[in-house]
């Protein structure tokens, strides 16, 4: 599979507003935050997307999961609220083709999304 910027990051090789790193993922600060509070939890095994997973990726999507619960903590986003999202592919608004998760806070989220 390609390299994604995603990939380059966790690589070293990019510089990035890393908050978290695992074994496992990494989380850092969006480079263009849609909200006060806009963490991307990325993997760093190079999956696709999230349709690219499959049953042997179940721990490490509840790796993911977890961990971006306990940054919300962390960040202090829990008495108001934050949104999780996957984009999942380009019609969906993903624009890098390495799995990731977007945690956002800080700000009243509308729904539907547009
Ligand atoms: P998505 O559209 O779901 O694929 O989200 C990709 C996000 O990645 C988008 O919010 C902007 C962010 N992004 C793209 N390039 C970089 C980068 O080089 N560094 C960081 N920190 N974020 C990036």
């Amino acid at each position: 599979m390609a390299e994604t910027i995603f990939g380059r990051i966790i690589a070293g090789e990019i510089p990035a507003d890393k908050i978290l790193e695992t074994e496992d993922l990494i989380a850092i600060r969006d480079i263009n935050p849609q909200a006060p509070t806009h963490v991307l939890i990325i993997p760093k095994k190079p999956l696709k997307a999230l349709s690219s997973t499959g049953e042997e990726d179940t721990l490490l999507l509840g790796k993911l999961l977890a961990s971006t619960r306990k940054l919300a903590e962390q960040l202090g986003l829990i008495a108001d609220g934050y949104r999780v999202v996957i984009n999942n592919g380009e019609s969906a608004g993903q624009s890098v083709p390495h799995l990731h998760i977007h945690l956002l806070g800080g700000r009243d989220f509308r729904w539907p999304p547009g």
